[in-house]
């Protein structure tokens, strides 16, 4: 009898564009052969041009997909996508509190249009309530900026902040660097057990049109960990297919205008 695949769940908003939240999810979970699960926190009409609009699911609705799965799948790894309330981040630590999974938090309050998904007020709780309970988060240099409320501008400020948000909120920190202006290589910081491990990378032009790459580089990762690898490991590999993904980035043309998606 051949092994069944290891199991992951993303518990994030849906895209109906499918370039980033959940759908960018599932397709990471699937390219890196692991069975992945799905609790949809909001419902979001965009493309990777526009936010139209966004309703949150009800709390009970949210609260039993996570249930239904955590009761009936040994799920090996969970990360979080939009998580776009207080409550709803207050509902979730509760429930993951009582279990013992890896947990992966990719601190998304945006769109990549700038368009807010998140309450202004949900930042907060997800530092007091959800990173002390994580494996891992994985911050851009704004939302770095927002949980430590100083600004990063150098990779030295890259390397101490992830090193204070990993101390304050006793969690691994992966600190991107990719919005450092002026640089012609990227370093990627993850501050994991007291150690700064660096992941350098040549700069690929993002052209504007592409969003989901935090989604995607996060699920990846979750991916990687579910399969049991370590967390450099599943840093380096996960790295390595966004930045694949980027490079091999699609575009159509349709109604007079361009749209693009990560390569999948
Ligand atoms: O890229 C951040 C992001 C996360 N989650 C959902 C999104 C987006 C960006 O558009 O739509 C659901």
């Amino acid at each position: 009898m051949t092994q069944p695949p290891p199991i992951a769940l993303t518990i994030a908003g849906s895209d109906c564009s499918a370039g980033a939240g959940i759908q960018a999810d599932l397709k990471t979970f699937q390219h890196f052969g692991v069975h992945g699960l799905s609790a949809i926190t909001s419902v979001i009409a965009e493309t990777p041009h526009e936010v139209r609009r966004l309703e949150h699911v009800a709390m009970p609705l949210l609260q039993d997909q996570i249930h239904i799965l955590l009761d009936s799948y040994p799920v090996h790894a969970i990360k979080t996508g939009l998580l776009p309330t207080r409550m709803c981040i207050i509902a979730l630590a509760e429930i993951l509190k009582n279990h013992d999974i890896p947990l992966v938090i990719d601190p998304v309050t945006i769109a990549s249009t700038g368009n807010p998904l998140a309450d202004a007020d949900a930042g907060s709780s997800l530092c007091s309530r959800l990173l002390p309970i994580s494996t891992l988060v994985t911050p851009n240099i704004p939302e770095a900026e927002t949980i430590l409320q100083r600004k990063i501008t150098s990779v030295s400020d890259l390397e101490s902040a992830a090193r204070d948000i990993s101390n304050k909120h006793q969690t691994s920190c992966l600190l991107k660097g990719g919005h450092l202006p002026g640089v012609t290589e990227h370093v990627d910081i993850l501050w994991h057990d007291n150690t700064a491990h660096l992941f350098r990378h040549p700069h690929i032009d993002i052209p504007d049109g592409i969003h989901g790459t935090g989604c995607t580089l996060s699920s990846a990762i979750t991916a990687g960990i579910a399969l049991g690898q370590s967390l450099e490991n599943a840093t380096e590999n996960a790295i390595n297919y966004v930045q694949n993904l980027i490079s091999h980035a699609h575009t159509w043309h349709h109604h007079g205008k361009t749209i693009q998606s990560l390569g999948w």
